[in-house]
């Protein structure tokens, strides 16, 4: 009797410490959903999409999966039935068909249509990124061997933001992904990014907020994103081979609200004081230059 009670008492044990390990599981899951975006381990899917053109080429490559599934399905069965159908013992003689006009007319006009299908939604989101939307702040982000100089040309501020050492890293903090000086955003803002280079090539590529643009000296390449709503890190990395340190200059941006976004900026601008400004970016900005047509 005592040995069946025992038994039953530690199922209820297992069950129990099973129920809260599964808990623990996903809060853990939940909350680096909630405050970060970065690659998962053994991630097969897109980074879950922030801002509306995330979301739009999100849905755009969603579609896409479908499409060339289907097409991908419809030729390997076709492989197949050519095969099955056409190999050599129930053909002896082998046919000679060499031309029949209206496979010819379907297989070029049916691809040419599935081209179509997908060019309107493609053009559509291109249109989209490269709109000249009114923003709300403009940050100009300077790629360097090897790490990333962002500045704020309003609020004239500059600052470098490098990876932080493998040993010197903190508890929250992510291996290979982390930085010294995150590049601190408020939420729910429409941010323009001015993108340029020191040296080589750089990219500046933050998947979530499908921000991806070449960094080039002596270039300056337009980006816009949305931030969401939510204090939140998004996480990316430099994407175009830069040399002997390319795998270690990755980009955090920074969500913070509005007023804890306004704490930083003012302890920033004490921080950054002495960091040099490019004035050139400031009037670029500020004046339209009348551009000389070439003859
Ligand atoms: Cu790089």
């Amino acid at each position: 009797m005592k040995t069946t009670f025992q038994t039953a008492l530690n199922g209820w044990k297992k069950s129990i410490s099973y129920i809260f390990s599964c808990i623990s599981i996903l809060t853990f899951v939940f909350l680096n959903i909630a405050h970060a975006s970065e690659p998962k381990p053994w991630q097969m899917d897109l980074q879950e999409p922030a801002g509306i053109i995330a979301s739009k080429a999100t849905d755009l490559h969603n579609f896409l999966l479908i499409v060339i599934t289907l097409i991908s399905v419809f030729v390997l069965g076709l492989l197949v039935f050519v095969c099955i159908k056409f190999r050599e013992k129930p053909n002896v003689k082998p046919s000679k068909t060499s031309h029949n006009t209206l496979i010819e007319i379907i297989w070029t006009v049916v691809p040419v249509l599935i081209l179509v299908v997908i060019a309107v939604p493609s053009f559509k989101l291109l249109y989209l990124t490269e709109a000249d939307k009114p923003v709300d702040m403009v940050v100009k982000v300077s790629g360097a061997q090897w790490y990333w100089n962002y500045e704020y040309p309003d609020e004239e501020i500059s600052f470098d933001s490098y990876i932080i050492a493998e040993e010197d890293l903190k508890d929250n903090q992510k291996r290979m992904l982390d930085v010294d000086n995150p590049l601190v955003v408020p939420e729910g803002t429409r941010i323009k990014f001015l993108v340029t280079g020191n040296d080589v090539m750089h990219s500046f590529f933050v998947p979530s907020l499908a921000l991806q643009v070449y960094s080039i000296a002596g270039r300056i390449n337009e980006i816009w994103t949305e931030v969401p709503v939510g204090k939140k890190k998004y996480y990316g990395q430099c994407n175009q081979i830069c040399g002997v340190n390319h795998a270690y200059m990755p980009i955090v941006i920074q969500a913070l609200p509005k007023n804890e976004y306004k704490e930083w900026l003012k302890e920033a601008k004490v921080k950054f004081a002495n960091n040099p400004i490019n004035e050139n970016s400031k009037v670029a900005l500020l004046e339209k230059k009348e551009v000389k047509e070439i003859k």
